[in-house]
């Protein structure tokens, strides 16, 4: 198997956090022709971003699609929870933060600038993030972990984007997303502490300060 893309992409960082949780060894690599518009890589993926995954010559894009490939090709150990309303939670949970919380990111990165800051935006965007990790936080349960007492799917497809989303908007005065949010900041406290997420966190971590102390 090959990993399209670059590590400080969220959706990159899923499916590499997937990875490492079932022990496989999958690592970011450089699109072939040397990037996600390259000739090459739209030959395998026309949609042109990452990630992609190559396994025995065939190409799947889009990170919740990966994530599911890698469950079904490598059930053991097994990300996903045994219930199926476990199961639809753990997805659902990744489904709400790509529609309703990364899509809110753009408003903040084209704002990175204080100079050319428009302050309207950043409040109404401010107010539509607080709105959408309420709802996120509505579907999680009441376990250590995103669904259950389990790290599995539903933390593999949140964190990354959620540690994203925050280093962000470190920048526009937000230190703690989560205020307000008992269950959030629990999950997110033991998110840090679990020995098993500590080398993402570190590795994701840098990439994505790497990556904002550049724009
Ligand atoms: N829904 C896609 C989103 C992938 C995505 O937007 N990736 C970004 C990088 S973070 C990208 O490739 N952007 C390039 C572009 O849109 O042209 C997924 O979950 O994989």
């Amino acid at each position: 198997m090959k990993l399209y893309g670059s590590l400080v992409s969220p959706y990159v960082a899923r499916a590499v956090f997937a990875a490492r949780l079932k022990g496989l060894s999958l690592e970011a690599q450089t699109p072939p022709g040397g990037g996600i518009k390259s000739p090459e890589f739209l030959a395998l993926n026309p949609l042109g971003k990452m990630p992609a995954l190559e396994d025995a010559g065939r190409v799947v894009p889009e990170s919740m699609v990966i994530l599911d490939f890698l469950e079904d090709a490598h059930p053991q150990p097994a990300l996903l929870p045994a219930k199926p309303m476990d199961r639809a939670q753990a997805r659902l949970l990744g489904r709400i933060v790509d529609l309703y919380i990364m899509n809110q990111l753009g408003v903040f990165f084209r704002n990175m600038n204080p100079a050319s800051r428009n302050d309207t935006d950043i409040e109404a965007a401010k107010a539509a993030l607080h709105k959408s990790i309420g709802q996120l936080e509505h579907f999680m349960g009441d376990g250590r972990y995103a669904v259950g007492e389990e790290l599995g799917y539903g933390d593999v497809a949140i964190f990354p984007c959620l540690m994203m989303t925050q280093s962000v908007v470190a920048n526009f005065g937000i230190t703690d997303l989560y205020a307000g949010h008992k269950r959030l900041t629990r999950w997110w406290q033991q998110m840090q502490a679990d020995p098993r997420t500590a080398a993402f966190v570190t590795e994701y971590q840098a990439a994505i300060t790497a990556f904002l102390s550049r724009r």
